[in-house]
């Protein structure tokens, strides 16, 4: 069953062998327990990999902690430099790094691309920002004063990504840390070791090309042990969590309480809105998309479709026929033909079926499509839209990870905003409208509760290039690009007195 077996050269390209150490810190290595990667799409075991003791990750925030002054002194345009290069070394394995994606996480090829292109992007972007950190002057309201505000990197990042992007999310984050400055301590999923490992010796590669520590990018292996000792350990100044509204939650007061920064990107309930006015042709192939593209298994994915009623049967009727054809074209990942890949792992199958039985059974849901695991090795289940529930319902309020689809009916726009509102979450969202009148209600104080607030294109598939990430349950952080880099600095405000005396604010006398 091992790599050699599999013989996928691309595994051999990437420096993966059967069993892989999962801990870098400097080094390669770990002592924990071997756990196997799993490929989606067959079920059968990739390779092995050792994870990491709590020891281990303790010391490697030690490695990264001793790597920072040296990072952190280099001027910000060299640290750029340096993430230029990883940007082309991520082009030189562009093709092997996104075959591993798709073989390790399962979703399709050109997906798998489009995750490693974001990690491109997002250091293309990071280099220009690079250049351009920026630093204030405010006008002092004393004589011979100078009132500033300037930048400066935190520390040891800890960055807690998950499977579903394996590699896009942590692109993000450590982009952006690296040029502001920072060191990372990273831990990936547990199910997708081999994406993190591939992805480390490639950055480690060009690190050490430079003349620079690799502990700069330290990685750890493991569950949730390991991932708590990062959250706890007060030498990591700032957490980036990507992962469950729950697990958040307790990321979040862990490092609340000891006074760390924490960003979060939590679950996604996203809605997308068709109004009556809609161009039916290009919502439905939205629709399609972010309903079933990653087999349901983004943050940003389309679980609620909001339908005015007048446009309803007809939109429906034409879902249905697209759904028919993506049955087609169900295979494995890796192949070029495919357009739907396989859930994850057994755990999302069996939350799926769970959930699927609980809607029809327990709830009065009808499945309009869908709605069963297909019989095929891996872990296929077929894409479902389900109807007739109500908004509230426990399971449409949850964030389920599989391609599950519910539908409402409305009226108005106004019911269809309240809808989109009604769920604790507020990731992403979409209003498929050619009303100008529509489009800024949707995006103003009455409107789309959410961090992504989109028109005319589907809830998923966000660029690099402003700031990602929602309000309420999914957690307030932003990510990417705009000024998601401020979550990585800290602020240092700074008052100098370059005269001879020494006025006081507020013109306060005390003498
Ligand atoms: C996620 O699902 O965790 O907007 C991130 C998107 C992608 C990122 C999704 N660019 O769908």
């Amino acid at each position: 069953y091992l790599v050699t077996d599999l013989n996928y050269g691309f595994l051999k390209q990437l420096g993966l062998t059967t069993e892989n150490p999962g801990l870098y810190d400097g080094r390669w290595g770990g002592s924990g327990k071997v756990i196997e990667s799993i490929s989606p799409s067959t079920g059968k075991v990739i390779a092995k990999v050792r994870t990491s003791i709590p020891q281990e990750v303790r010391n490697a925030i030690t490695e990264a902690h001793k790597a920072w002054p040296q990072w952190a002194s280099l001027p910000a345009p060299t640290r750029g430099e340096i993430v230029r290069q990883i940007g082309d070394e991520l082009r030189n394995n562009l093709k092997p790094l996104s075959q591993l994606v798709s073989l390790e996480m399962g979703k399709i090829l050109p997906e798998g691309i489009g995750e490693v292109q974001e990690f491109i992007d997002i250091c293309d972007y990071a280099v220009g920002l690079s250049r351009m950190l920026p630093g204030s002057m405010f006008p002092s309201e004393r004589k011979n004063h100078a009132l500033m505000e300037k930048w400066n990197p935190l520390g040891v990042v800890g960055v807690i990504s998950a499977f579903n992007f394996p590699i896009a999310v942590y692109g993000w984050n450590s982009a952006i840390a690296m040029v502001c400055g920072n060191t990372i301590v990273w831990k990936g999923a547990l199910t997708t070791p081999l994406v993190s490992i591939a992805t480390t010796k490639i950055i480690t590669g060009v690190l050490e090309r430079n003349g620079i520590p690799g502990s700069v990018v330290s990685l750890v292996t493991g569950g949730p042990e390991v991932g708590e000792t990062i959250v706890e350990d007060t030498r990591v100044p700032l957490i980036s969590f990507t992962g469950s509204t729950n697990v958040g939650k307790e990321v979040a007061l862990k490092v609340q309480e000891r006074f760390g920064k924490f960003l979060l990107e939590l679950g996604g309930n996203n809605a997308l809105i068709v109004a009556q006015d809609a161009e039916l042709e290009m919502a439905v192939r939205a629709a399609v998309f972010s309903c079933v593209g990653t087999a349901g298994q983004r943050c940003t994915t389309t679980r609620r479709l909001i339908l005015h009623s007048k446009i309803k049967n007809e939109f429906l009727g034409k879902l249905k026929k697209a759904y028919e054809s993506i049955l087609e074209r169900i295979g494995d990942p890796l192949e070029n033909n495919t357009l739907y890949g396989p859930l994850h792992n057994q755990h999302a199958v069996d939350e799926y079926k769970v959930i699927t039985y609980r809607n029809k059974i327990l709830c009065g849901g009808k499945i309009e499509f869908g709605g069963k695991q297909i019989e095929r090795p891996g872990f296929y289940v077929e894409p479902t839209i389900i109807s007739g529930l109500p908004a509230d319902a426990k399971i449409v309020q949850t964030e389920t990870f599989a391609p599950i689809v519910y539908i409402f009916e409305t009226n108005s726009l106004e019911d269809a905003v309240a809808l989109n509102n009604g769920v604790q979450q507020g990731l992403s969202s979409s209003l498929f409208t050619k009303s100008i009148e529509n489009v800024f209600r949707w995006i103003g104080p009455h409107g789309s509760d959410c961090g992504i607030v989109n028109v005319n294109i589907g809830t998923s598939g966000a660029e690099i290039g402003a700031a990602f990430g929602g309000e309420k349950a999914t957690g307030g952080g932003r990510e990417s690009g705009s000024d998601a880099w401020k979550h990585y600095m800290r602020r240092a405000t700074i008052t100098i007195n370059y005269g001879n005396d020494l006025p006081l604010a507020q013109g306060i006398k005390f003498e």
